[in-house]
């Protein structure tokens, strides 16, 4: 049996299983030479342990990899149900979250190595992680595009450690019990922009006021694997502060709380990247629980070992 030990947990309610031990010996120096080889060489063990029989479509995967620079804390490589993720927000927080939680690190500041870049994350002592993300931008404003059935829709493209289409005028009711319409909407506006010469956008995001009033968005994100996030995302909500810092709708430091679609609130400020101009360092904070510390085991003999693909 091949065992590979993982922990999960949920940054507010979406998953994060994280590698512990077992996992492949990946060819390369940086972050994003080990996930390109672990894109090409290992597709197989990415789905083997996030999809099903062992995980589910919402499942998203890290797996912890020692920092090129032992300045850092770790790498990760983030991948999901249908491949690998640039960088990852609650997944961060997970990912912090179950350091703690094996003894590996104490409250302050820790610098992650991700394929996109360094992201640093602060592990505060109450439990909540606040994770400095990757500069991000917007790219394209009010980008119109008609849907199969004829309407016409418009949205940003923006950067925030993955790419976004963010709608804000869509029509829709964003209530968990309306979760398989959305779907089907946004994977729709994903299938257009992609085909309207935007391939690059992987995730669709769109915005609501937030019924509880205790945040000043709601989202619904769809995933590239088609699975909705139930957290607020971190890097859609990167994506989304970019545009609101652009449009001059959020001032540097000022707060900006998401809530997602279940309800659970990701709060978020930025800083003017100096280096890069029109570019934000977007913080955004929040909190994740441990829920199993386990080991996966695979048998030669199980039809599924590499996962239902
Ligand atoms: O929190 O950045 C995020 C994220 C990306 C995909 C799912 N969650």
């Amino acid at each position: 049996m091949r065992i590979v030990r993982v922990i999960d947990s949920h940054t507010g309610g979406q998953p994060t299983r994280v590698v512990i031990e077992g996992g492949p010996v990946l060819a390369g120096r940086t972050v994003a030479e080990k996930q390109h080889a672990f894109h090409a060489e290992h597709d197989h063990f990415r789905s083997s342990v996030v999809n099903e029989p062992r995980g589910s479509d919402v499942m998203v995967g890290a797996l912890l990899l020692a920092p090129t620079d032992p300045a850092n804390t770790a790498g990760v490589i983030f991948f999901n149900n249908v491949g690998v993720l640039g960088m990852c927000g609650h997944g961060t927080i997970g990912l912090i979250v179950t350091l703690a939680y094996l003894g590996r690190i104490k409250p302050g500041t820790h610098r992650i190595e991700t394929a996109v870049g360094i992201v640093s994350a602060d592990l505060h002592e109450d439990g909540r992680v606040s994770v400095q993300n990757v500069a991000s931008y917007r790219t394209e404003r009010a980008v119109e595009v008609s849907l199969r059935d004829g309407r016409r829709i418009s949205g940003d493209i923006a950067w925030g450690g993955n790419w976004f289409f963010l709608v804000v005028r869509h029509g829709q009711v964003l209530e968990l019990s309306n979760v398989e319409t959305l779907t089907e909407f946004s994977w729709q506006v994903r299938k257009a922009v992609n085909a309207q010469g935007h391939p690059e956008v992987d995730h669709v995001e769109i915005f609501a006021a937030s019924p509880s009033g205790h945040a000043h968005s709601r989202n619904f994100v769809l995933c590239p694997g088609k699975s909705y996030d139930r957290s607020p995302c971190g890097t859609g909500t990167s994506a989304k502060i970019a545009c609101l810092a652009a449009d001059g709708k959020l001032a540097e430091g000022a707060e900006w709380i998401q809530e997602s679609i279940i309800g659970t609130r990701f709060t978020g400020s930025y800083k003017w990247d100096k280096n890069n101009p029109g570019h934000v360092l977007p913080t955004v904070t929040g909190e994740a629980f441990i829920m199993a510390d386990s080991n996966l085991l695979f048998d030669e003999l199980d039809p599924f070992y590499h996962g239902i693909i």
